[in-house]
């Protein structure tokens, strides 16, 4: 049987263990062959405090032509940082255009942390992703981007009942599945609470980790790289997302407290290939 690339649409930062940086050597491991789009290039990534900015939107077309003329097609999507409101509308091409029947969308929305959207980003920009939401199998929101994406109050803390209401909303928008990362339980651990619109009756699922109390840049591109690996080789949800969860606690375990920008996951990747 033929098999497709995959194809990861986010942006490329030169420094930072974040987004392609972290999804090609991720999705290889896995055992799938990893087209990409890049979106901007960035120096490095927007936690740093000097950062330059490319948008790549205008190049997006004459690559969307070129992959016409080739008739190319993939076998699941993965988006993650995109970058600007054009980049998000071209993406909708990408699920129109190039994907064989059935191939999975997977919608990490990637736009802010810890109640505040990331540098650049505004409404609009929040509203663009929004729309994305209802052609993804799976979206994979931090509690920010999931209070930001259902017009939610932000609090630190998030109980059972609020994670609960957000999924509906979610589901709502037209979200099919959702996972939501960073979690703070009452007792200190975090958790992933993952709603899986093909197992009705078991979800939403909570899953803990041991909070490890450090930096945590880029751990949400490991965990949504792993997702949509697994889901890809065609995995449940549950597991794909628990899967996930462990190995950042892992690699967040595995990264040296100086090293501030990014997890040191590589060590670990040969844990993946399986
Ligand atoms: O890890 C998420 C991410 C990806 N790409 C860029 C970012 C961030 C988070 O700050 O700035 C450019």
């Amino acid at each position: 049987m033929k098999s497709y690339p995959v194809l990861s649409v986010q942006d490329i930062s030169c420094i930072g263990q974040c987004s392609l940086t972290v999804a090609l050597p991720v999705l290889s491991a896995m055992g799938h062959e990893c087209a990409i789009l890049p979106t901007s290039l960035l120096s490095s990534h927007t936690a740093f405090a000097h950062t330059s900015i490319c948008q790549l939107e205008h190049e997006i077309p004459h690559i969307f032509a070129a992959w016409e003329k080739e008739d190319l097609r993939f076998g699941g999507v993965y988006t993650g940082y995109i970058g600007s409101v054009a980049s998000v509308h071209a993406v909708k091409t990408i699920f129109s255009r190039f994907l064989i029947a059935d191939a999975p969308i997977i919608v990490d929305p990637v736009f802010g942390d810890h109640g505040k959207l990331y540098r650049n980003f505004d409404e609009a920009y929040v509203e663009s992703v929004r729309t994305l939401i209802e052609s993804a199998d799976v979206i994979l929101p931090n509690v920010t981007e999931a209070c930001f994406l259902t017009n939610t109050p932000y609090t630190e803390s998030t109980d059972h009942e609020t994670v609960r209401m957000l999924h509906e909303k979610m589901r709502v928008l037209g979200a099919k599945s959702s996972v939501i990362t960073g979690i703070h339980r009452t007792d200190g651990r975090i958790a992933v609470s993952i709603d899986d619109g093909l197992c009705e009756e078991a979800t939403p699922v909570l899953h803990e980790t041991q909070h490890i109390d450090r930096p945590s840049h880029g751990a949400g591109d490991v965990f949504a790289s792993i997702v949509a690996g697994r889901i890809f080789s065609g995995r449940p949800l549950v597991c794909a997302a628990r899967e996930a969860a462990d190995f950042v606690c892992r690699a967040l375990k595995e990264t040296p407290d100086e090293h501030w920008y990014g997890l040191s996951f590589e060590k670990l990747l040969s844990e993946l290939i399986k």
